[in-house]
């Protein structure tokens, strides 16, 4: 992000808190801006050139910073190839203990009742909409080793078990020609992915970790556990999943968190 931080000065001059706008710039410009741009950063003033904005309030910038991000997502939705994997580790390298995180302390975490638990499904959806554990712990079960990459600067390997996502949504009927599918958590985080991401083969919908019920602390009763994606993409606690054409944005990304948010 060198060049960012060398053109820092354009920003000042039209911008009060050019550090913090600059930080913001690069947290949106992540690396797949940076993959699609070689290795040449687009600096605050070639911005402003492409996009004939003037940089003149911190909310012109934010407008602005949020327009790339989106543009953003759509490079990163063009460079995700559904066929590629995620590397795979062996059980010997899961990380232990693994890492809580969540938007609370881990003494707030959410306790689901197991008996009286249901997954809800909304929007194109044609088939069976309410679904007990029991149900989803009855359809075919793969489990993988993965890397969970979090925004925040750490990463953890983990085993997660659970129900392939394309084929529960076929299971449901849902209509897998629609742009998104969207997370409502217990906690009241919600997120949502491009269907391209729900179908791809690794995307789990999980039930287990290390080959335990997942425990409350990492998602109990079920974690969408998605390895190309960051770690605020992978909903725990879910309780309802709405598979939807309207954009439904997220917790984290609706604060800025680049949409597609890919790892
Ligand atoms: N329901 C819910 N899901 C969530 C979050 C959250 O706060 N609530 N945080 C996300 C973030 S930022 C990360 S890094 C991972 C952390 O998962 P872990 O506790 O299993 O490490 O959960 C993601 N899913
Ligand atoms: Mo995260």
């Amino acid at each position: 992000m060198g060049n960012l931080k060398n053109n820092a000065s354009p920003a000042s001059v039209y911008a009060p808190d050019a550090a913090a706008i600059i930080k913001e710039a690069q947290r949106e410009l992540g690396s797949p801006a940076r993959r699609l741009f070689g290795r040449r950063m687009l600096s605050l003033g070639g911005l402003m050139l492409l996009s004939g904005c003037e940089l003149k309030s911190g909310n012109a910038v934010e407008t602005l910073l949020r327009r790339v991000s989106r543009l953003n997502d759509e490079a990163q939705a063009l460079l995700f190839d559904p066929h590629t994997l995620a590397p795979t580790y062996p059980e010997s390298m899961i990380t232990r203990p693994f890492p809580f995180n969540a938007y609370y302390d881990i003494d707030q975490v959410p306790e689901v009742d197991a008996e009286t638990y249901r997954l809800k499904l909304t929007g194109r959806v044609k088939g069976k909409s309410v679904w007990s554990l029991a149900e989803l712990g009855a359809l075919p079960q793969r489990s993988q080793v993965t890397r969970h990459i979090c925004i925040e600067g750490w990463s953890a390997i983990g085993k997660w078990g659970g129900v392939p996502f394309s084929y529960f949504l076929s299971r449901a009927e849902a209509d897998t020609a629609a742009k998104y599918v969207a997370f409502h958590c217990a906690d009241g985080y919600w997120t949502s992915i491009d269907m391209p991401t729900a179908l791809h083969p690794q995307t789990l919908l999980t039930l287990t970790w290390d080959g335990n019920t997942l425990p409350a602390k990492y998602g109990f009763p079920m974690k969408l556990r998605i390895p190309t994606k960051l770690g605020y993409k992978n909903p725990k606690h879910i309780v309802a999943i709405t598979v939807t054409n309207e954009f439904p944005g997220g917790y984290w990304e609706n604060q800025g968190y680049n949409w597609f948010g890919g790892s």
